[in-house]
């Protein structure tokens, strides 16, 4: 990729200049679980620039190569050391004012120093969020290319480190069409390199994966074991792993053949549920003396299943007593931290709420194994949102890699419950076999959860009505009678009119109440309108036999660009909290009384 000498210029005709990177994919194939491994953070300082005609791509400046033209050297159009430096990990939004609505392309960059601690040993880099498509080089070469903007990727870097090293990362947050999500969200689009980096060393032969989860057989006491077992020589890896739960007293040898092993074992079990969030300590390892890899988890086991139009934890009916959280903050953005994550936790208990929908994106990976400790259960998402190009090949692969990813990445959590394949989409043909192929991915991938989706309504016929519905465990209907359709009486009669077979969840309902803003409850945008509305929907959805849960929308006011009247000023003001994520709206009280009783 070095420049033709004499022809400094070549790049400026290369319309097609993504081309060379995309064949260098990272996706879910590539992910390893890195759970409780040793890591060595890159967060911290990186120079940075807005890269607005993507000259790093269509120039290689990643390559570093000072160009000659008769000997003479020719200038440069970047100067790493004297960019600019910017957090990682932080949404560029937030860092610098004038990046406020950039969404084109940032180069980041920083050095490292490596120096390998045992023979053999392979150096892995990991990225747990980048938004959107992240272009990753090291010492003037492509190390891959991942698309998604909220799961993790990583790259074997072994070949390509050395002593003193260069990090290169173009972060590309442009909207498209073609993109989960696609252009048009009612979300603010952050960019940047907004979650974690660091490198993980591993032994040439290591543990890639494992999945302990309960049998959903309604017995409650086999625990079925996979674990994958990678040879970065690429030699397939056999001999025999060993799971050990000490408090169950299990110490189960697994054959591994082909880098393969599953184990059932039978064990008498605690289970996890929200008022006693039990985890058991489990350690798996491989291999003999010096070479034997060992990774450590925490893991709750529990069953959810569905009955009719019924959700059952561990055998008891259960419902949803639920709210929506997008990952927004006023001064952080999509960045988040485990104090967010755990205040999040306690505003809902303090709503008397034991489940919340991570909308509309995969949330950091901290939340999940926070809720396994606090005993809340998940709703998790890929952002599948609106009018995606159902039909475009590539833009499917984009999102069941999103959707793969955000499986393995939190499948061994016993606080998530659902997937949901996706948010309000048009029912066409398309839509219908793009999402009925997810929905057959995440069943595949993982039989021990329910798949989900918000789906449609027929609002002329008044009636629950989608072709998906077919496909999923557990119906999700987002309904804003009262609201964005005033006539509230619509919502009781469509509940009266739908015979839906399977649990409904209403996932999301409210309207827009701005802190503060006083009116009757006839007055638009008023906390006094919002909290009126919420005590008809709650009096009218209790009364519905199959509705088995509710995520009003939302916990926080958050920011949208799409928002634009005077009282919402940027922001959607749904939240049952403002934005500064402490003062609470009337409508959260009741929210509060309805899951008390
Ligand atoms: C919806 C969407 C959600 C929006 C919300 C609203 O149906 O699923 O992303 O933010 O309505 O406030 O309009």
């Amino acid at each position: 990729m070095e420049k033709e000498s004499g022809n400094y210029q070549s790049d400026i005709h290369n319309a097609d200049y993504e081309k060379e990177y995309l064949q260098f994919r990272l996706d879910a194939s590539d992910l390893i679980n890195i759970t409780n491994r040793e890591t060595e953070s890159l967060n911290g300082k990186w120079n940075f620039a807005p890269d607005l005609y993507d000259t790093c791509r269509r120039a290689h400046w990643y390559a570093d190569t000072r160009p000659t033209v008769d000997e003479s050297e020719v200038p440069l159009d970047y100067d790493w050391e004297g960019w600019e430096r910017l957090t990682v990990p932080a949404v560029w939004n937030l860092e610098q004012p004038q990046l406020h609505y950039f969404e084109g392309a940032g180069v980041y960059t920083r050095t490292f120093r490596y120096l390998p601690k045992t023979k053999g040993e392979r150096l892995l880099i990991r990225f747990e969020g980048v938004s959107y498509r992240a272009v990753v080089f090291l010492n003037g070469k492509i190390i891959g290319t991942h698309d998604g903007a909220s799961t993790p990727f990583n790259a074997d870097i072994t070949d390509a480190v050395q002593t003193e090293n260069r990090i290169v990362v173009v972060a590309d947050a442009r909207r498209s069409p073609f993109r989960i999500p696609m252009e048009n969200t009612d979300w603010f689009n952050y960019g940047g390199i907004y979650r974690d980096v660091y490198l993980v060393r591993l032994p040439p032969v290591f543990i890639k994966d494992w999945f302990v989860r309960l049998a959903p057989d309604g017995i409650f006491s086999t625990i079925l074991v996979d674990v994958t077992v990678a040879a970065a020589c690429g030699s397939p890896a056999n001999g025999r792993a060993l799971l050990e739960i000490p408090e169950l007293s299990v110490k189960q040898e697994i054959a591994v053949q082909n880098g393969k092993g599953t184990a059932r074992i039978s064990a008498s079990i605690q289970l996890w549920c929200p008022e006693n969030p039990k985890l058991y300590e489990i350690s798996i390892s491989f291999g003999t003396g010096a070479a034997v890899d060992t990774v450590n988890d925490r893991i709750g086991f529990r069953e959810i299943k569905t009955k009719g139009h019924e959700i059952f934890l561990n055998g008891k009916k259960i419902f949803l007593r639920g709210v929506c959280v997008h990952e927004d903050h006023l001064t952080l953005g999509k960045t988040t931290n485990s104090e967010i994550i755990r205040q999040t936790i306690r505003d809902l208990k303090e709503m008397n709420g034991i489940y919340l929908r991570l909308a509309h994106y995969p949330h950091d990976a901290r939340f999940a194994r926070i809720a396994d400790e606090e005993g809340v259960l998940l709703w998790e998402e890929i952002p599948v949102y609106w009018a995606v190009a159902f039909d475009n090949p590539d833009t499917y692969q984009d999102a069941e890699n999103q959707l793969s990813e955000l499986i393995l990445r939190d499948r061994n959590r016993a606080s998530v419950i659902i997937w949901s394949v996706g948010n309000e989409n048009a029912d066409t043909e398309p839509r219908l076999a793009f999402m009925s192929n997810l929905a057959q991915k995440a069943k595949d991938m993982d039989g021990s959860r329910l798949v989900s989706a918000a789906c449609l309504i027929d609002h002329e016929k008044l009636l629950i009505k989608d072709r998906l519905t077919d496909f999923l465990d557990v119906i999700g209907i987002n309904e804003y009678y009262g609201w964005y359709d005033p006539d509230f009486e619509k919502l009781p009669k469509i509940l009266a009119n739908s015979n839906p077979g399977k649990p409904v969840v209403i996932c999301e309902f409210g309207g827009d109440g701005r802190l503060g803003q006083r009116g009757s409850a006839d007055d638009l945008w008023t906390e006094d309108k919002q909290k009126r509305l919420y005590e008809q929907q709650v009096e009218t959805l209790k009364k519905c036999p199959y509705i088995a849960g509710t995520t009003p929308w939302i916990l926080y006011d958050f920011r949208c660009p799409r928002r634009l009247n005077r009282y919402q000023q940027g922001f959607n003001r749904k939240g049952l909290i403002d934005a500064d994520r402490k003062s609470r709206k009337p409508a959260f009280y009741v929210m509060q009384k309805f899951y008390r009783e």
